[in-house]
């Protein structure tokens, strides 16, 4: 094909006087945004002949005086003269816009493809432009200006014909523009704008070595590009802050009905999916017909990988698409003719084929990866993904449809073992959460029932670290507070629906008490997060003495308060210590702990909750070195529990 050319193949058309009249409708916008779509027009004709597989450099240079050249190494713009129109190719290339008149970049580059449709608009909108062109020994030179005659600006007028100028053994071709400032706004690029791009197209166009130098600094700047990985290297880049769950992304690629396409996948310890997508290397962050084709084919390789992986009956679950997409991160990159895109930003694929054959590609290199022994065991880490992804996603349909129930429990008083009250305005409300049986028959029969509810607690509530929901939705003490405070659950946790404004924990001052508070600490942070940082979570502080002299008795938090107590009292007074709340009457725990005038309460804050997370998530997690390291540091539980909080009543 390259053998048989020459000029006469191409179809010519209109001068650039639109160009010069409509500039916007050409380059987009005469701001920053056109300015570098000028610059990007040269380079991805550049790119196309290096992406043809005709040129390996590509060397950009941003001057002083606001020029830029860019020169590639590919076999130069044909110089031959037409037949018909009795001018040269590069010249016919330069000043004639390409058949639809309608200047559409994204509709026409890919590599394979045409060249040289935007150079023209380039030109028509530059002060002056300079091409040379080095074929087969010679160097060719045309200059073009944008010159004004009556009155009138004619654009990308050559001021002679296609010149030989000299001899070389390079070949390529090389432009030089002064973007016009009669059009543009400012005609500065910007240097990390450009560089960025660049980088970017090095990984999309693997062992192209890509130059960028900046004379406008002191001393100039300039960085290179190449990538010999290509998207494999890009990815491996987008992932060097995650942590990686295989260290060598997947990777295919094919072709069908003319439609290239080039994948590369990778897992990563998140929850969250990051696609990345190209069609003809313009990003499409809209996404489209190939992201869609992308995830058809996953879903439909690893539902059938899933069925011949062993599975105990009790973890049998049904796998939804986004299953297969936790913590995915991809780049898609698809080549292929008559582009159409979509969307608000123009930035979605469109085009239905593509879909098809993305889908083909993927179904055939992923089915190869599964089957592939040498690949089993980042299969099984797939996989076993996976069945965590779908466990989570049924435990959080659980909590939704637990949420919904909230309107059946809010027609009955009780909820579970809740001794709700009476009074019906949140803001007032009170909910005790309390620990044991009976000291949760006590704190009943004492509180105020108007504005106080209790919620007693049978024994230790479920370790919130085993990390699947579906566990703690399992345990019914978690149920219970969260159908107690009816306002939903982590995601469908709706703070303004909350029946209490006050969630109080009161618990014994021993290990135990200690060991629920972290625990309930913990649930809250995770699953209902603005219930803490709203300020709705406290802890309640009973005495932990009592000084009885004759009939007047005081209550202690501490030893100085105890000290004080026993000095105001005087000689013959009786000091009692409680161990639990247990020992106290109903009517004591009303007047020491339940009664605003005389409790005294903790707020909990986010760095109280957060220190809990961090130590119930060594105590109780899968990690046993961290967890040896802890206890054998602080053998005593009730280290962490120093709270910070503001006291308040
Ligand atoms: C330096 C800055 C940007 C380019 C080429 C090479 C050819 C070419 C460019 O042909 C005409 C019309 C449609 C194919 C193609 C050379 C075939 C044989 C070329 C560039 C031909 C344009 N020999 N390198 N254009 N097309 N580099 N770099 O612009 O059919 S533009």
């Amino acid at each position: 094909m390259a053998q048989t050319y020459t000029v006469a193949d191409l179809t010519v058309l209109e001068g650039l006087d639109a160009v010069r009249k409509r500039p916007g409708m050409y380059i987009g916008s005469t701001g920053s945004r056109g300015i570098h779509q000028m610059l990007w027009e040269i380079v991805d004709n550049a790119i196309d002949e290096a992406a043809n597989g005709y040129a390996t450099n590509i060397d950009i240079h941003l001057y002083e005086d606001g020029s830029i050249s860019v020169e590639d190494n590919g076999r130069g713009i044909p110089v031959g003269i037409h037949p018909e129109y009795k001018i040269s190719g590069v010249e016919l290339v330069l000043t004639k816009l390409h058949a639809g008149g309608k200047f559409n970049n994204n509709n026409y580059s890919y590599s394979g493809g045409l060249h040289g449709v935007g150079a023209s608009v380039v030109n028509a909108l530059s002060e002056w432009f300079n091409v040379e062109v080095y074929r087969d020994g010679d160097i060719y030179k045309q200059n073009y200006a944008s010159v004004e005659e009556n009155g009138k600006i004619t654009s990308g007028k050559p001021l002679f014909p296609l010149k030989k100028a000299g001899k070389t053994d390079k070949h390529g071709t090389k432009i030089t523009y002064l973007a016009d400032r009669r059009v543009f706004d400012d005609i500065n690029v910007q240097y990390d704008r450009v560089s960025r791009r660049l980088q970017e197209l090095s990984y999309l166009i693997k062992g192209v070595t890509i130059k960028l130098t900046d004379h406008r600094t002191i001393p100039a700047r300039e960085v290179t590009y190449t990538s010999l990985g290509g998207l494999v290297d890009y990815l491996s880049q987008l992932n060097s802050d995650r942590e990686v769950i295989h260290p060598l992304p997947i990777h295919f690629s094919g072709e069908r009905n003319g439609i290239y396409a080039e994948i590369v996948m990778q897992y990563v310890n998140s929850d969250k999916e990051y696609i990345y997508s190209y069609v003809n290397n313009i990003s499409t962050g809209e996404g489209g017909t190939h992201e869609t084709g992308f995830k058809a084919a996953i879903t439909k390789v690893m539902n059938e990988y899933m069925k011949k992986v062993p599975q105990s009956a009790k973890d049998r679950v049904d796998f939804e698409g986004d299953d297969y997409r936790d913590g995915l991160s991809a780049i898609i990159s698809v080549k292929m003719k008559e582009v159409q895109f979509e969307g608000q930003t123009k930035t979605r694929l469109g085009n239905p084929e593509a879909r098809i054959a993305v889908e083909s590609i993927v179904t055939e290199g992923l089915t190869e990866y599964l089957q592939d022994l040498n690949n089993a065991p980042v299969a099984s880490m797939i996989a076993e993904k996976a069945l965590t992804a779908a466990r989570s996603r049924i435990a959080a349909r659980k909590a939704k449809k637990l949420a919904r129930d909230k309107s059946k429990a809010d027609a009955a008083p009780l909820v579970g073992k809740l001794s709700s009250c009476t009074g019906r305005k949140p803001e007032e409300n009170e909910l005790f959460i309390v620990e044991g049986d009976s000291a949760g028959g006590n704190a009943k029969m004492g509180r105020d029932r108007k504005f106080q509810a209790i919620l007693p607690l049978r024994g230790k509530p479920l370790n919130v670290e085993k990390k699947r929901m579906e566990a703690v939705l399992a345990n019914e003490e978690f149920r219970s507070i969260i159908t107690a405070l009816g306002a939903g659950f982590d995601k469908s946790f709706r703070i303004e629906d909350i029946k209490y404004h006050k969630v109080i924990i009161l618990a014994d001052a021993d290990q135990d008490g200690a060991h629920i508070r972290a625990i309930l600490l913990t649930f809250f942070f995770r699953y209902f997060r603005e219930l803490i940082t709203e300020g709705h979570v406290f802890i309640a502080q009973p005495p932990l003495y009592s000084i009885k002299k004759g009939r007047e008795t005081i209550w202690a938090h501490t030893e100085k308060q105890l000290d004080e107590a026993k000095q105001k009292l005087g000689r013959g007074c009786e000091v009692k210590r409680y161990k639990g709340l247990g020992e106290m009457s109903s009517e004591q725990l009303w007047e020491t702990t339940l009664d605003p005038k005389g409790r005294v309460l903790l707020q909990v804050t986010m760095e109280d909750a957060a220190a809990c997370d961090n130590i119930i998530s060594v105590l109780m997690g899968d990690n046993v070195e961290p967890r040896k390291q802890y206890i054998s540091a602080y053998a005593n539980f009730n280290k962490i529990d120093t709270y910070q909080g503001n006291t308040v009543n």
